[in-house]
């Protein structure tokens, strides 16, 4: 069943969208009735006073451009900032009684524009969703956990858990917010403890019909495990009931190197997520990363490390510490100290894109990833102001036992299938009207990356929600394509008027929904 699928399509015309490789989603364009959300936002600042901002106000200004990327900073008809997740509940209801457009937003960093800001329509914001509780078992869910409203950052998280020698399985970068939780969520303790989502115990969430529930393996296992990858398809997560670690010190930091060192990080990286190599040590994590200036044909590398525990040289970072560095530092530390170390990697100054492509671990994987990158961006980019680069990310066979462990997913990745590495190409510049041509770039790379892999058996089949670029189809790689169906019948069942499908922006059920076009 293609959930209404066409009867979207009919009714927003994709004006200026542009046309994606063929085996690419249907990217659809939102379109928001200004007079219509005028007349809600005015409905709902006379039933929540003081919780609705307009565009002459600096709250409006504040909200409307606290985004990671520049271009993702327009202007919708207002900005409902509640102050309780009860509020919210009755905010919402009120949006889909007048059948409006509204989108959340948490941390902003979506880099994909018109998901979490939109034109014209309703930005609701859970800026003051700040509780943070460390709930010790006994307790319903067995485990000790943190309740955390979903404004968070991840940095005041491990901030919070570290007096009580405590962490959780979440994001890797200081400014990252919550909602990196519901694309799944790649943490530096996933070899053991599987996603982020792997590690939520209950969500406290707002439906389609405006109620509030919470929503874990015993209330409605069905729509907990749509959750689980499901992004923003079910309703706005008002609070997280994470499971929490111990940890003590580690060995960790973030580090550059210089140009004529590229070569050895690939050749380090390489061993690393062969058999044998760094990324089968559980307690190993790095998040490294290459860059490329097409102006100056310059390279770069650098990463960041974290290894559980105190010992101060371990052996399954070894080929990569011994890299002489340009720049920081790897030490014992706290892991919130090596998280905020991270606070560099998000200049909110610029413009970003993200797109990503999967591939098997293998020894020419490293360097194809690399040399394509450079290929296309000499041949796309010569002469422009902007920096190219990818972050690949290993995924270990135990982070995917670890998720299957947990209880399961909608991402749904299969162990035996082996472990890979999410290649996540970027971009970021300043100039507006490059925007095109850094798709293209994008477009490019990932099309010569696809056909290459393809060609030798390396192609992973899966796309990775949390990197993905705007019509890319990471739902629809979901359990190598067996997931769909399911959270369509999961969606039908609590949300059967299609409100997340047809009135909010994102990576939808069978297409793409953005705002800004
Ligand atoms: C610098 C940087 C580092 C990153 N590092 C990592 C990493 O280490 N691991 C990883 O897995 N990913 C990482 N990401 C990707 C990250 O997971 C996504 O960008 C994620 O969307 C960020 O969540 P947010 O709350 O900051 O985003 P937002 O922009 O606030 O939200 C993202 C999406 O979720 C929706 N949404 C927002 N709030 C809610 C809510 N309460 N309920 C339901 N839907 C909501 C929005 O409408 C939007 O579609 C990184 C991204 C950047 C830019
Ligand atoms: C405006 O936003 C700030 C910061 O979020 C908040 O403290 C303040 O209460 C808001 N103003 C109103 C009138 O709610
Ligand atoms: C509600 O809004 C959506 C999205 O704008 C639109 O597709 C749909 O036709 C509207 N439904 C009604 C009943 O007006
Ligand atoms: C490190 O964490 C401990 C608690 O585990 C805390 O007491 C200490 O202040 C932290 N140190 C730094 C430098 O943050
Ligand atoms: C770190 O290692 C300790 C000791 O082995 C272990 O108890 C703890 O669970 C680990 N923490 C994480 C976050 O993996
Ligand atoms: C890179 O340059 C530095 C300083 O010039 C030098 O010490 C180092 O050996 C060089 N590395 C390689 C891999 O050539
Ligand atoms: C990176 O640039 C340096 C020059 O600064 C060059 O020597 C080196 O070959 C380049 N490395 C790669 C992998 O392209
Ligand atoms: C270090 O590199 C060597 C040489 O490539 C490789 O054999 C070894 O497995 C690597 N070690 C780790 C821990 O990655
Ligand atoms: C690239 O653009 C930035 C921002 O406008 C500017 O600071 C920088 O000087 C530019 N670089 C070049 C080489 O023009
Ligand atoms: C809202 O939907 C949920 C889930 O389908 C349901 O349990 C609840 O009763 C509904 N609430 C109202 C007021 O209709
Ligand atoms: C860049 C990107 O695609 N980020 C995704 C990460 O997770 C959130 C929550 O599910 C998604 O909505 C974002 O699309």
């Amino acid at each position: 069943m293609v959930l209404s699928k066409s009867l979207l399509l009919g009714a927003f015309a994709c004006g200026g969208c542009l046309a994606i490789g063929s085996d690419d989603l249907q990217s659809v364009c939102l379109q928001s009735d200004a007079a219509q959300t005028q007349a809600a936002c005015r409905a709902l600042l006379h039933a929540l006073p003081d919780q609705v901002f307009f565009p002459d106000s600096q709250n409006y200004t504040a909200e409307s451009e606290a985004f990671w990327d520049q271009a993702a900073w327009l202007q919708p008809g207002c900005v409902f900032q509640p102050l309780s997740a009860a509020n919210l509940a009755l905010g919402v209801s009120e949006l889909v009684k007048r059948n409006v457009t509204f989108t959340a937003r948490s941390g902003g960093h979506m880099p994909v524009v018109g998901h979490g800001s939109l034109d014209n329509g309703v930005l609701v914001v859970t800026t003051n969703l700040l509780e943070k509780t460390l709930v010790r078992s006994p307790n319903p869910y067995g485990a000790d956990y943190i309740r955390t409203g979903s404004a968070f950052r991840w940095e005041d998280v491990y901030t919070f858990l570290e007096q009580y020698g405590l962490a959780t399985a979440g994001g890797r970068v200081s400014s990252v917010g919550s909602s990196l939780i519901l694309g799944g969520g790649l943490s530096y303790f996933s070899s053991l403890h599987g996603w982020a989502a792997n590690n939520v115990l209950n969500y406290e969430i707002v439906l389609a019909n405006g109620s509030l529930v919470n929503v874990n393996a015993k209330s409605a296992p069905d729509l907990f495990w749509a959750l689980k990858g499901g992004s923003s398809n079910f309703g706005i997560v008002t609070r997280y009931d994470l499971r929490v670690i111990p940890i003590g010190k580690v060995f960790g930091g973030s580090v550059t190197w210089a140009s004529n060192e590229t070569q050895r990080y690939l050749d380090a990286q390489t061993a690393f997520i062969l058999p044998g190599g760094g990324s089968y040590d559980d307690n190993a994590a790095i998040m490294p990363n290459f860059g490329y200036t097409p102006l100056t044909a310059q390279n770069n590398s650098g990463t960041v490390f974290v290894y559980n525990g105190s010992d101060p040289d371990p052996a399954a970072l070894r080929n990569l510490t011994s890299i002489p560095t340009t720049s920081g530092a790897v030490t014992v530390q706290n892991f919130s100290e090596v998280v905020g170390s991270t606070s560099g990697y998000s200049p909110r100054d610029r413009r970003w894109s993200f797109y990503n492509i999967a591939v098997k671990s293998a020894p020419p994987t490293m360097n194809l990833l690399y040399r394509h990158m450079r290929e296309q961006a000499d041949t796309i980019l010569g002469g422009v102001n902007a920096s190219v680069g990818a972050a690949v990310q290993p995924i270990t066979v135990n982070h995917l036992k670890a998720a299957q462990n947990a209880g399961g997913d909608a991402i749904a990745l299969d162990p035996s299938r082996g472990p890979f590495v999410i290649a996540l190409y970027y971009a970021n510049w300043f100039d507006p009207t490059l925007d095109p041509l850094i798709k293209q770039w994008e477009l490019a790379t990932i099309a010569a990356v696809k056909k290459d892999t393809q060609t030798r058996g390396l192609y992973y089949p899966w796309e990775f929600l949390n990197d993905s670029g705007q019509a890319q189809d990471p739902i629809g790689t979901y359990g190598y394509g067996k997931s769909l169906p399911r959270l369509k019948a999961v969606s039908k069942k609590y949300d059967p008027h299609g409100v997340f499908q047809r009135n909010v922006p994102g990576f939808k059920l069978g297409f793409e929904l953005h705002s800004g076009c």
